[in-house]
């Protein structure tokens, strides 16, 4: 449940007697109005940094004569896994420490065909000039050790609103379809929490090895494409750390 719908359904069970009291609940009872419009600011910022990669990809379908982008998703982050960082995090429970420690409460996910298409595109939209890096994890280059791959990229841009420019952060992460197919099972076995031990091993293995096998069809796929059209290795070495603001 995203956390506009996380607060609506917690003032009508107020209004209806039924809510425990908590104090992460009451928090964002108290606090739902502000909370609100702070989630508003999220979304016109998922707007601005969709509509910036829908413009790259119109013009690389333009240039290079495919659409390196395939899909964009977007999403609030939902209040469980809020709660949760908030908690582990050790955030102070208000609404600005909120907005400042917590970096992926916007997210926007770029999926890509191929690898290098991640490196081009991420490039491309780091050096706009409204875009700030804050910062950025290559779990490409570096996988997770349980087989996660992608690249993640904490930004800031501006926001315009009627008597204010406001700087949001968006976590962006690129990912090819492979990756991202991988990663969707994967996030469905970490919820998995009832299964037994053993079933867990097997599993969380066998998904290494299935991150493996994705990560080496990527690499052909991407052999192939070049082959088909003539082009050169074009791996952009990571986000330099000079673009870092
Ligand atoms: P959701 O549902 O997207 O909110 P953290 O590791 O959370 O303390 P950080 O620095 O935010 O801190 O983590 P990181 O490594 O940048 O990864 C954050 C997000 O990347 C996760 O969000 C997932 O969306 C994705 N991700 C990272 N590692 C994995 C992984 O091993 N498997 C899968 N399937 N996804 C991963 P949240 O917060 O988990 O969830």
């Amino acid at each position: 449940m995203n956390i506009r719908d996380y607060i609506n359904q917690k003032k009508r069970e107020l209004l209806s007697g039924r809510i425990t009291s908590d104090a992460f609940q009451s928090f964002f009872i108290k606090n739902a109005k502000e909370f609100q419009k702070l989630l508003t600011y999220y979304e016109c910022a998922i707007m601005e940094v969709e509509a910036k990669f829908n413009i790259l990809n119109q013009e690389f379908s333009l240039s290079r004569e495919y659409s390196p982008i395939e899909t964009i998703k977007s999403r609030l982050k939902t209040m469980d896994s809020l709660m949760e960082k908030v908690e582990r995090y050790k955030v102070p429970l208000s609404v600005k420490s909120i907005e400042e420690n917590i970096e992926d409460i916007a997210g926007i996910r770029v999926i890509c065909g191929f690898p290098e298409d991640i490196y081009t595109v991420a490039n491309c939209f780091i050096q706009q000039d409204d875009v700030t890096l804050i910062d950025c994890k290559d779990y490409i280059k570096k996988p997770k050790p349980n087989g996660y791959r992608s690249l993640h990229l904490i930004i800031s841009v501006p926001i315009y609103l009627e008597h204010e420019k406001r700087d949001m952060k968006v976590e962006v992460q690129l990912r090819t379809i492979a990756m991202d197919f991988w990663a969707s099972l994967e996030h469905k076995l970490k919820y998995k929490k009832e299964l037994p031990e053993e079933l867990n091993d097997r599993l969380v293995a066998e998904l290494l090895e299935c991150a493996n096998i994705g990560a080496d069809l990527d690499e052909r796929m991407q052999h192939i494409r070049r082959q088909l059209s003539g082009t050169r290795p074009d791996t952009p070495d990571i986000i330099r750390e000079s673009d870092k603001k």
